[in-house]
C-alpha cells in the first residue's frame, strides 16, 4: 500500500511538470493595473473565450489571448472588469482602481462532460487567481451598474470581433448594464501596447516552446528522405516538440516539398518527398500559451544541387545581413518605416543572383521579413516601432521561384535582449547550408 501511495504521488508529480505553466499572480496583477492607468478612468470588460458545445469539436479549448495575458487563467466563460483610477470631477467621487474576476458558478453534470472548473465560491480561489474580488458571473451587471460613472462613461471592449466578447456585450447590454452615454472604445490596442514587450517569465515561455521546436527540426533534419510524406514529416516534428512540454502546434505546420515549396502557408501536407527536390518546414510549437517560429529548407537526398545552393546561400545572406543591420531602439520591422530591416533583406536578395531570365530576385521575396511572436504567432503590436529590449520576432526572408519548384526560406525568432543584443533563441537550430547537409548525414 505505502508502494502504490509512493507511485502515486511520483505520478501525479510527473503530470504537474507537463502541466501548462503559469507566471506568478504578480506578474498578471501588473498587467492589469498597467491597463487600468491607461484607461483615463474608464473601465475595461474583458470575457475568456467559452468552450465548444458539442462533441465533435476537433480543437482543444485554447483561452483569449488578452484575458490569458491579463491573468493566466485557462478557465472558459469567465470574465474581468477593469476600473482605471480617476480623480474626482463634479459629482464624481474619487475612485481608485478596481478589478473583479467574474467566474461561472458551478454545474456539476455539465462538469463531468467537461472536467473540472474553478468557481467563485472555491475556498481556493484567491490563492489560485490573485485576485482580491472575485464573484460569480451573474453578479457581472450589477457590478458593472455600482462601477460605471453615472451617466457618462468610457468602457474599453474587444471591437476585433471576438465571438465570445461579442455575446457577452450583447448580453450586458440587454440586461441594462450600460448607463445611456457610454462611450465604447478598443481594449486591443492598449493590450497590444503592453503585449509588446516581454517579461521575464514571458521569455523564458518563448525559449521554452522554441527549445523544444529546435529538436523537432533536428528530428526532420536527420529523417527527411524520398519516399516520406508531407504528412509524415509534419508528424514527426509535432511528436518531438509535444513530448518536450508543448500542447500543440503554435500555427497548423507548412511542410512543402517541390512546387509545393514556393507555396507560402502551405498546409495540405499532402505531398511526397522526392530527390532533388527542397522541403520547407515552417513548424513550431505552443508552450503554456507561447508560441514560436522557425522555417528551414532542406535537401531531400541529404545534398542541395548547384543552383539550389546558390538560392540557398542569398536567402542566408539576407538573414544575416538584417541580423549585422540591427540597432535596438532603431530598427523596425516593416517595409517602409525608418530603419527598416526589410529593406536590409530585399536589397541583398536583389543584388545577389539571378533568375532564369536574367531578372534580379527581390520580386521573388513575396512576404515580410518580420512580426512578433508571443501569445499568438503572429503577435499584435506595431511594427513601425523600433525594435526595443524585451520584444520578440521572427527574421525570415524567402525567394519562391514556381518556375523552377524552388522555395527556401529560414525563419529565426529573436529577442532583443536588455543590453540592446539580438538573440537568436532558435539559434541552436543549424541554418548554414553545410552545417544543414551534416545534420541530415547523420
Ligand atoms: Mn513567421
Amino acid at each position: 500500500m505505502r508502494r502504490l501511495s509512493t507511485a502515486l504521488i511520483l505520478s501525479l508529480l510527473a503530470c504537474s511538470a507537463v502541466a501548462f505553466e503559469r507566471q506568478p499572480n504578480d506578474a498578471y496583477r501588473s498587467r492589469r493595473e498597467r491597463l487600468g492607468q491607461r484607461l483615463n478612468g474608464g473601465v475595461a470588460v474583458l470575457f475568456a473565450a467559452v468552450e465548444a458545445e458539442g462533441q465533435n469539436s476537433i480543437y482543444g479549448f485554447r483561452q483569449n489571448d488578452n484575458f490569458y495575458y491579463l491573468t493566466g487563467l485557462r478557465d472558459p466563460g469567465a470574465a474581468l472588469v477593469i476600473a482605471g483610477p480617476a480623480e474626482a470631477s463634479g459629482s464624481q467621487p474619487a475612485r481608485p482602481y478596481e478589478e473583479i474576476l467574474f467566474l461561472p458558478a458551478h454545474n456539476r453534470s455539465q462538469e463531468k462532460w467537461t472536467g473540472p472548473k474553478l468557481a467563485a465560491d472555491d475556498a481556493n480561489v484567491a490563492d489560485t487567481t490573485g485576485f482580491g474580488r472575485t464573484a460569480v458571473l451573474d453578479r457581472m451587471r450589477d457590478e458593472l451598474v455600482r462601477i460605471l460613472p453615472q451617466p457618462a462613461a468610457t468602457v474599453f471592449m474587444d471591437q476585433g470581433g471576438d465571438s465570445a466578447s461579442n455575446a457577452g456585450m450583447q448580453w450586458l447590454r440587454r440586461a441594462n448594464a450600460f448607463p445611456n452615454y457610454v462611450t465604447y472604445r478598443d481594449v486591443n490596442a492598449l493590450v497590444s501596447d503592453l503585449r509588446t514587450v516581454k517579461d521575464a517569465g514571458e521569455i523564458e515561455l518563448v525559449r521554452k516552446a522554441t527549445d523544444a521546436s529546435v529538436e523537432g527540426h533536428k528530428a526532420a533534419m536527420r529523417s527527411a528522405r524520398s519516399g516520406m510524406t508531407e504528412n509524415e514529416l509534419a508528424a514527426l516534428m509535432k511528436y518531438e516538440f509535444e513530448r518536450r512540454g508543448c500542447e500543440k502546434p503554435a500555427y497548423a505546420p507548412v511542410v512543402g516539398s517541390g512546387l509545393n515549396s514556393t507555396v507560402l502557408h502551405y498546409s495540405q501536407s499532402s505531398g511526397m518527398l522526392r530527390d532533388g527536390d527542397v522541403v520547407v518546414l515552417d513548424v513550431g510549437g505552443e508552450y503554456s500559451g507561447y508560441a514560436t517560429d522557425i522555417t528551414r529548407t532542406l535537401p531531400v537526398g541529404g545534398h542541395f544541387t548547384t543552383r539550389q545552393r546558390e538560392i540557398y546561400d542569398i536567402v542566408y545572406g539576407a538573414q544575416q545581413a538584417a541580423i549585422a543591420a540591427f540597432e535596438a531602439g532603431k530598427s523596425t520591422m516593416s517595409r517602409t518605416s525608418p530603419g527598416s530591416l526589410f529593406r536590409v533583406a530585399y536589397e541583398y536578395i536583389n543584388s545577389h543572383g539571378k533568375d532564369l531570365h536574367g531578372q534580379p530576385l527581390g520580386q521573388y521575396f513575396i512576404h515580410g521579413l518580420s512580426h512578433f511572436v508571443g501569445l499568438s504567432v503572429h503577435d499584435p503590436g506595431d511594427p513601425t516601432l523600433p525594435l526595443e529590449p524585451g520584444m520578440i520576432f521572427t527574421i525570415e526572408p524567402g525567394i519562391y521561384i514556381p518556375e523552377e519548384k524552388l522555395g527556401v526560406r529560414i525563419e529565426d525568432t529573436f529577442l532583443v535582449g536588455a543590453d540592446g543584443k539580438l538573440v537568436n533563441l532558435s539559434g541552436a537550430l543549424p541554418s548554414k547550408a553545410g552545417e544543414v547537409e551534416a545534420m541530415m548525414r547523420r
